[in-house]
């Protein structure tokens, strides 16, 4: 069953049908997960452009696909094996018979598009920040809470990049000794703010190595080139910005325990890709850096690059296109044996967003009677 919906009448049965097949989902073969009608909303943004590359790599079961996107992207096309696909127009007629909807755009369009195409039957993996909060869409990433993803009632969330890559390193230490606290400050890439990030790191950095004057900052609060802002997103009455705070309440959500602290720093970077975090963590049983890579050793998802004798600790730019989170520069806390630092690096658009809402489609597959 790929949609929990239909056990509730919504007149699609999750088994064997009689009479003609309806619209949708074909099965493709023996054993092969019936194909899906797909549609990526967003395609041409920075995570969209990566999902339709994940779906490629990954042989996902498209039987269909479509492209939507606001009247800006008109006239423009998606290449999708090896085949053009003009965009075509955002609408809640466009979701009629598409069973699975990527979406990646400002959680304003999601709010009004979303619910409509989870009302026409499909079911959406949201990676805005629309819906992560709210008590009825699961918020998920599948090396964590893949269970959740059968709770959903049309729409997914996908989490926010900083919280994704944290949370596949927190979760094998959180099962084994429960985290009380973690302490997290954040070095997050430019193309956390899309395609107009990068382009203003881009155009300053250019003009200050020419020696002309930089281009005013648009994007960022700040000049990006050759500084750091410590500003992601908006600041709240309490001095945290809600960047931050996605850090504090997705976390809790996506782990399933309101009572793990969190105490982040969000600051932007300028480095094109991938985000990076050092990370304290506080347990509640004992932690050593050797406990902690004995958990993380076959933990999905992570893996770890800790050698300081060679040099080797997880860096932004060798993680571009890596699937993988990465963690090392593993050390104990000085004074509490309670506490472990480490550093934690993941290809946010990768990871960070496509992938992740792209193995979200996947663990929905799993949910859809193989073969049926
Ligand atoms: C950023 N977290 O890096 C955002 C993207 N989701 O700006």
């Amino acid at each position: 069953m790929l949609d929990p919906r239909t056990a509730e009448g919504s007149g699609v049965s999750s088994g064997r049908r009689e009479g003609p097949d309806p619209p949708g989902p074909k099965p493709s073969g023996k054993g092969e997960p019936a194909v899906k009608s797909v549609a990526v909303v967003g395609a041409s943004g920075a995570v969209g452009e990566v999902m339709v590359r994940l779906l490629e790599e990954r042989k996902f079961p498209v039987g269909s696909i479509k492209f939507l996107a606001s009247e800006r992207s008109l006239g423009k096309s998606v290449k999708f094996r090896g085949e053009a696909h003009p965009i075509q127009l955002l609408t809640a007629d466009a979701f009629r018979g598409v069973d699975i909807v990527l979406s990646s755009t400002p959680g304003s369009i999601s709010k009004e598009f979303s619910p409509l195409a989870a009302k026409a039957g499909a079911v959406v993996v949201d990676n805005s920040s629309a819906f992560r909060m709210d008590p009825d869409v699961p918020l998920v990433v599948p090396e964590v809470n893949p269970g959740d993803v059968a709770g959903h009632k049309g729409i997914i969330a996908n989490p926010n990049c900083s919280t994704i890559q944290m949370v596949v390193a927190l979760k094998p230490l959180h099962d084994a000794l429960r985290i009380r606290r973690v302490i997290v400050s954040t070095y997050q890439s430019v193309s956390g703010a899309g395609q107009k990030g990068m382009d203003e790191l881009r155009a300053q950095v250019r003009a200050e190595v020419e020696g002309r004057p930089a281009p005013r900052p648009a994007k960022f609060a700040h000049p990006i080139a050759f500084n750091c802002v410590p500003q992601i997103d908006d600041f709240l009455p309490d001095g945290y910005t809600k960047e931050e705070m996605k850090m504090v309440h997705e976390t809790r959500k996506i782990m399933g325990d309101a009572s793990i602290l969190v105490s982040p720093t969000c600051v932007r970077v300028p480095v094109l890709y991938s985000h990076s975090e050092s990370i304290l963590v506080e347990t509640e049983r004992p932690i050593t850096p050797a406990i902690a890579r004995d958990l993380w050793a076959y933990a999905p998802g992570l893996k770890v690059v800790d050698d300081p004798s060679q040099l080797a600790y997880p860096m932004p730019a060798p993680a571009r296109g890596e699937d993988h989170v990465f963690v090392g520069r593993i050390r104990q806390d000085l004074g509490n044996p309670h506490a472990l630092l480490f550093w934690c690096v993941g290809d946010n658009l990768r990871k960070g967003a496509a992938l992740n809402a792209v193995q979200i489609a996947e663990e929905l597959l799993k949910l859809d009677p193989v073969g049926a």
